[in-house]
């Protein structure tokens, strides 16, 4: 069996704007900005701040950048970043921690990408002059590289109180926070609460084609635009976008869910073809990864013969594959990727 059309599981990034989407945006009305004047970023910055209960948001054009910035405000040059080894920030966004912040990373592994407070305390520096001093934790919610995974409430508020009561401010990553939310079953606003500052993204899951956000406090959002423009990421008529990422916050976190139940349908059906290895219990959201190992081929074998089956994936490394599931995939693409598995690994 050869698909017509592709089926592309490499990311939720390649989701296309819903025609609700680009109808705002054609009639978006539009300023500078850069003076403050875009009625419809500001109003998507209004909103976002709402809905994360948190003091003010600010628009920027990438979850990099928002990460980026986010870091920045936070840190020294010179001070250590405590983060799980997995983390997007240190792995996928090109060493500008090092190149902007001047910081290093210090890692943790935790199993499914989540790490504790008893783990990261005996990371943080001690006081002594030739020791680079912490500055900062980094969690992340969902855990991309880990698989989509899901950081517990619980475990993240330990660590945010235990970092506080030691003065040291928590960034979290949560680039796809509206999934970890409907997986949880808890809002945005429970999961950030007890965060300094969140980026979450429009253009994933939400289907925008582009823009990602920053939450935090007054004071930490308007140092965040300082470093927005030092980074090249003040814009102009970017209403057009913040059009599109109206519609991604309002309208789209309900179908998710959606999103989820493929992903462990996805899963149900890996599990089943000789030579995949996979957990389908640990597929909570709307990522998942499994290993090819059994079937013989590497994960670059696996992917090609996946995409002459017309369905696009991609590796985490040689020996697990990884899938995600979003808008412009159904349930019954769902069913055909199974059968071209099914076909390359017979
Ligand atoms: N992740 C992309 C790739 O870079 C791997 C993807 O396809 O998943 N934080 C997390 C947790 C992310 O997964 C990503 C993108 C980012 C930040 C960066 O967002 P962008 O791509 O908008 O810079």
């Amino acid at each position: 069996m050869t698909n017509t059309k592709k089926i592309d599981l490499r990311s939720d990034t390649v989701t296309q704007p819903t025609p609700e989407m680009r109808r705002a945006m054609a009639e978006a009305e539009v300023a500078d900005d850069v003076y403050g004047e875009d009625p419809t970023v500001n109003r998507l910055q209004e909103r976002a701040a709402q809905i994360f209960q948190k003091e003010s948001a600010i628009f920027v054009p990438t979850g990099t950048m928002g990460n980026q910035v986010a870091i920045r405000c936070h840190t020294q040059h010179g001070q250590e970043i405590i983060c799980e080894e997995r983390a997007h920030f240190i792995n996928l966004e090109s060493a500008t921690v090092a190149a902007f912040s001047g910081c290093q990373p210090r890692t943790v592994y935790g199993e499914d990408g989540v790490i504790t407070w008893a783990q990261i305390k005996k990371k943080i520096a001690p006081p002594a002059y030739y020791r680079a001093q912490t500055g900062l934790i980094e969690l992340e919610n969902t855990g991309s590289l880990a698989g989509g995974t899901i950081f517990p409430l619980e475990v993240s508020d330990e660590i945010c109180d235990g970092a506080h009561e030691l003065g040291l401010p928590v960034h979290l990553d949560g680039a796809r926070i509206f999934n970890a939310a409907t997986a949880m079953k808890k809002t945005v606003a429970e999961l950030a609460h007890k965060f300094d500052s969140v980026m979450f993204c429009l253009s994933k899951g939400l289907c925008a084609p582009v823009g990602s956000m920053l939450v935090g406090s007054k004071a930490f959002i308007d140092q965040a635009r300082v470093f927005r423009k030092a980074m090249g990421g003040g814009m102009r008529q970017s209403g057009v976008l913040a059009a599109a990422g109206l519609i991604a916050l309002e309208k789209m976190p309900p179908r998710l869910k959606e999103d989820h139940d493929n992903a462990k349908l996805l899963a149900e059906g890996l599990a089943e073809i000789r030579g995949i290895k996979i957990d389908v219990k640990k597929v909570k959201t709307n990522i998942l990864v499994f290993s090819v190992v059994g079937t013989g081929m590497d994960t670059a074998e696996f992917s090609r013969r996946l995409a002459a089956k017309n369905v696009l994936a991609a590796g985490t490394d040689q020996e697990q594959m990884r899938f995600v599931t979003h808008h412009d995939v159904s349930r019954e693409d769902c069913g055909k990727v199974l059968e071209a598995v099914r076909e390359i690994c017979s």
